[in-house]
This record gives C-alpha cells, structure tokens and sequence, in this order.
C-alpha cells in the first residue's frame, strides 16, 4: 500500500467514514417501540457546532501530566468507558463514548451517577460490514435492552447508538495504510471517538493518545493496573490507529513529547 499523504488521507476519512448514530428510520429499528426510545434529535443538532474539542485517552500517563485547566479550555471534552473527568461547567458539552460497558458492568452503569451527565454514545463490535439486520439479530454484546432500561430513567439525556458500519469504514482505511495484515477486530474507542470529533469539531485536540514522555503500563489514569496491551493494542489495532493518527497531526513532535497533544481538523475544514 503507498502511503497517501496527510490530505489524501483526511479526504479518504472524511469521504468513506459515515459517521451516523442509529435513527428511528433505520431499520430494523423504526418500529414504534423502538422510536420511542431513540432520542428525536441527532447527535449534529444535539450538539450544535463545536469549535475546539478535546478528546482525552485514558491511558496511564495523564496522571500527574497537569493537563486539566489546558483541556478544560475547549468547547467539548470526550471521555471514554468508566473514565472519570471532573468539574466541567455545565455549559462544556460532554461526550462519553463507550465499548462493553453497558452489558458487562451493566448494573454499575446503571446506577453510576458517572454517567448521568453529558452525551452517550455506545457501540458494539458488530460483524465485519454486517447488514444492520444481520447485527440486529445477534450484537456482540446484548446491549438493547440495558439501553432501553437506561433511557426510561434517564429520558432527557442524549443517549446515541453509534451505526457499526462506521468502525468497519474506518477499519477498511486503517488497513490499507498499513503494510502488515491487521486483525480483523474494530478500532478501539478512542479512535472511534477521534473520528467522532473529527465530524463535530473545527479542531480537535487529543491527549495522551500519542504516548508522551510520561509514558507507562499503567493502564488508566483513574486505576491501578498494569498492562502495556492497553498502549500498544492486543484486540483492538491501537498501533495502527497511533501510527495512523501521528501521521495525520498537525501540531508539534514537541507537543506530543511533553503533552502526548495532537492536532487534528475537523472534517469542514478539510479541502479536497
Ligand atoms: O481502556 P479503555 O478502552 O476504556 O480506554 C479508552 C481509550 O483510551 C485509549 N487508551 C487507553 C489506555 C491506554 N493506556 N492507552 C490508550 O491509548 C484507547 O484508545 C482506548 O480505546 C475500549 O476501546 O473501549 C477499551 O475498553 C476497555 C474496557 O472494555 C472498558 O474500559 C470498560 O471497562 C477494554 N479493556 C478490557 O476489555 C479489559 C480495552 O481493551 C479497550
């Protein structure tokens, strides 16, 4: 595979990666059981325009990196999974993308008031380019009904189900810029949420996503546990999507030496 430059690159994402939640049109999914439950607005009116947005990893290095009153700057903050991001005003949109949780921790996410604010959008690994119905039948992870359960008691709060034929799009461009043979799993949630901002955002901001000089197998900034898979990637292609994302900024080496920082455009400012 040539390599396609920084801009070939971006027009490749911002043409081929559908970034779409699931809408009560989409079938199977327009039944009137089911419009009832998905919120009525999309994610772009929920949203409205973003200028700068940060999207903040969870990796092990952000602890004691001093980034907070920096990120805190932005117009929007993504967070990902159980990620703790403490003391946003309310007017700074919140988003918080996340993979297994509603199934596997179903009860804690539930429950958790960690979740109660901001913007959800949940996602399942989905079979490769599956047909929506196909998935519908049998997600990775029985996810529907937790997700029913959760918007009759949270209905005012934006809860969005990501189309899994986005990960799949944005896997397809992972590979062919790659030289190796990838897996075929789904990108991690953090590229998943990078793309996601990408669509939103004017610019977007990434921590600690890029390793910086903090760099450690401590897995998540709010845990104790160690893991260099959780770098480095063992399921998902972490690796590929790093290698992919340094080829794309367009901030400093130095900045993502000392604040693991990237830069990235949102999509609108990309020409073509
Ligand atoms: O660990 P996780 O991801 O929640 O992290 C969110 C995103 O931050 C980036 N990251 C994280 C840690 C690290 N040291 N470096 C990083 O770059 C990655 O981009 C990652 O996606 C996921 O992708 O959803 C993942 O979720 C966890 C887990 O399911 C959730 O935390 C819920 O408990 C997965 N861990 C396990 O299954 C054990 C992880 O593999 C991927």
């Amino acid at each position: 595979a040539a390599k396609l430059s920084p801009e070939q690159l971006l027009c490749r994402l911002r043409d081929r990666v559908n970034v779409t939640m699931i809408r009560g049109s989409d079938g199977p999914f327009n039944s009137s059981e089911w419009q009832h439950y998905l919120p009525d607005k999309s994610l772009n009116e929920t949203v409205g325009r973003l200028g700068r947005c940060a999207v903040v990893s969870s990796a092990g290095s952000l602890k004691s990196s001093h980034l907070g009153p920096e990120i805190d700057s932005h117009d929007a903050v993504l967070r990902f999974n159980g990620a703790p991001v403490k003391g946003f005003q309310e007017d700074r949109v919140v988003l918080v993308v996340s993979f297994q949780l509603v199934t596997v921790e179903e009860q804690q996410f539930l429950k958790d008031a960690l979740y109660n604010t901001g913007i959800l959008i949940v996602w399942d690994p989905a079979p490769y380019h599956a047909e929506i119905h196909e998935w519908y039948r049998k997600p990775d992870y029985k996810f529907f009904e937790a997700y029913k359960s959760y918007r009759i008691r949270h209905p005012e709060q934006p809860f969005y189900i990501l189309n899994p034929k986005m990960q799949w799009q944005l896997w397809d461009i992972l590979q062919e810029n790659s030289l190796e043979h990838i897996q075929p799993n789904p990108p991690s949630s953090g590229m998943l949420g990078i793309v996601i901002m990408m669509t939103l955002c004017d610019e977007v901001d990434v921590y600690e996503f890029l390793p910086s000089k903090r760099q450690t197998d401590i897995c998540h900034y709010y845990q104790k546990f160690h893991d260099h898979a959780c770098t480095m990637g063992a399921y998902h292609p972490l690796l590929f999507e790093k290698n992919l994302v340094k080829h794309l900024n367009q901030g400093t080496d130095e900045d993502i030496y000392t604040h693991g920082k990237v830069t990235l455009p949102g999509f609108r400012n990309v020409h073509c």
